[in-house]
């Protein structure tokens, strides 16, 4: 058995005095642990003429090696196809993306860079897993350089369906490239249709009776596996994160300062496929239509701030700005504020604690691979008194998620009705709902999504030698 080698545009390295990480990167560290494994991928540093050699650091059992990126390849791969024309493409926001040949080809050069920094370090047993829409050509440009190790890709976003990928002069490309894996993952069952859609319309390929497509890729026949596998969190880790919060400083000056309104909590990056203006004005919505909770609630919503050198996210900072100023104008009384706006990042513990005293959350993205955030609400919450999670139905998270009350984030009445509803939701619904998504976020955590993926991929036969042309 080889070691497992993580992927990812961005590497998660510890370093001291940092607030611990993510589910996410938990999850991946204890696979990788358990492997003796190794983390490769961009360091976050920018420099001019960076070398393909690898910074190598070694931190609690786990390998990490990096490589910097020019400033150049940093606007032109990261800022801009990663950011400004995939990610708008893949959450279906056309009227977002913008598309430039210096831009795309860049992206290919750094999955092309990556490939050539990571091959030499890559044992013939290993097993690679490469993550997210940066990197989706980076197994095409290993092969092309002889990779033969299985090589798996997740999809961390949606994947849209034909009609939408199609507006990318480059679709047909990045499909085939997904050829080069043994096994592209995606989030859902929404997401896996969006997939097999554009395999059929975009390269004509139909999935075989065991759920692979064959095609050619590199000079290579290759079979890919496609499935679908939800990302969950550390559910009980969450729960005691949040237990112990509620206690800690932070929530005890906000509880205080609510005396007894209900809180509404929001938290995301501040990212335009997240619904924060719809979610503000279907909270101005509630305030309108619902009189009756007029002082009594107060919606705090914590944004952290994300992609600042790309307009759109800068565009977006305004309009919340003006909405937030709006409805607290509106609404506001000299001793409440019925929205509490706070665009920065909080602590992991905090946010838990947040979490927690809130008898809402709302979670409403316009599209969502998954959406993390709404697992944790409901991980967070005391099993006695437990909270409302409002579910935007285009979020991945919709899916399992069943005990939620679902919206459509288009519609602000609709969810002013909703959050009605959630408000006056006596105790025993509440519990009843709060168990039923409970149950399915103990069975479906972070660390089963990462064994359960890697199990499909290490099951998969290695491609025989008459499949191949060269
Ligand atoms: P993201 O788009 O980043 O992830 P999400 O899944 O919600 O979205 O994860 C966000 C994480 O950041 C959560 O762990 C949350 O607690 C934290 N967070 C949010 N706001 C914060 C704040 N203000 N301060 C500090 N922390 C904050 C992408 C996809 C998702 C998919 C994940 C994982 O877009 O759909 O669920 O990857 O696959």
């Amino acid at each position: 058995m080889g070691r497992v080698v993580v992927v990812s545009n961005r590497v998660a390295v510890p370093r001291r005095g940092e607030p611990s990480a993510g589910g996410l990167a938990v999850a991946l560290k204890d696979v990788l642990k358990a492997s003796g494994g190794l983390w490769f991928g961009w360091s976050g540093e920018t420099r001019k003429n960076p070398t393909l050699e690898p910074r190598q650091v070694r931190a609690g059992g786990i390998d990490y090696a990096t490589i910097d990126l020019s400033d150049e390849d940093h606007k032109g791969f990261y800022a801009g196809y990663s950011n400004n024309t995939l990610w708008p493409l893949f959450h279906f926001r056309l009227g977002l993306m913008e598309y430039d040949r210096a831009e795309a080809a860049s992206y290919r050069k750094v999955n092309r860079d990556f490939a050539q920094a990571l091959l030499p370090l890559l044992g013939p047993e290993d097993t690679v897993w490469i993550h997210d829409y940066q990197m989706i050509p980076m197994a095409a440009e290993l092969r092309a350089l002889g990779a033969q190790q299985r090589i798996g890709f997740f999809l961390h976003i949606p994947f849209p369906p034909f009609a939408v990928l199609s507006a990318l002069p480059d679709a047909e490309r990045l499909l085939r490239d997904l050829l080069a894996y043994d096994l592209v993952g995606v989030q859902t069952k929404r997401d896996l249709a969006g997939m097999i859609n554009c395999f059929q319309d975009g390269l004509g390929l139909t999935p075989d009776a065991t759920g692979g497509v064959r095609g050619e890729v590199a000079g290579q026949m290759r079979r890919a596996q496609l499935s679908a596998h939800p990302i969950g969190i550390d559910t009980r880790g969450f729960a005691t994160l949040a237990r112990k919060a509620a206690y800690g400083p932070e929530t005890q000056r906000l509880t205080a300062s609510m005396g007894d309104r209900a809180l509404i909590v929001g938290a995301e990056r501040l990212d335009y496929t997240k619904g924060l203006p719809h979610r503000m004005r279907g909270f101005a919505a509630l305030l309108a239509n619902f009189p009756e909770h007029l002082n009594k609630v107060t919606y705090l919503q914590v944004a952290a701030r994300s992609r600042n050198e790309v307009a759109s996210y800068r565009n977006l900072r305004r309009e919340l700005d003006s909405l937030a100023g709006r409805i607290n104008g509106d609404y506001a009384e000299f001793d409440w504020t019925p929205v509490r706006y706070v665009a920065r990042a909080v602590a992991r513990d905090t946010l838990a604690g947040f979490y927690r005293a809130a008898r809402v959350g709302l979670v409403t993205p316009l599209r969502d691979g998954m959406n993390l955030v709404a697992k944790e609400y409901v991980a967070a919450q005391d099993p006695e008194d437990p909270g409302v999670l409002v579910l935007s139905s285009f979020a991945g998270a919709a899916e399992t998620m069943e005990g939620a009350l679902l919206v459509n984030p288009l519609d602000a009445e609709a969810m002013g009705e909703t959050l009605d509803k959630a408000l006056k939701m006596p105790l025993p619904e509440r519990r009843e709902r709060w168990e039923n998504m409970m149950r399915g976020l103990e069975e479906q955590t972070a660390t089963r999504w990462a064994e359960s993926f890697l199990a499909e991929l290490e099951e998969l036969p290695l491609p025989e030698q008459d499949l191949l042309w060269a």
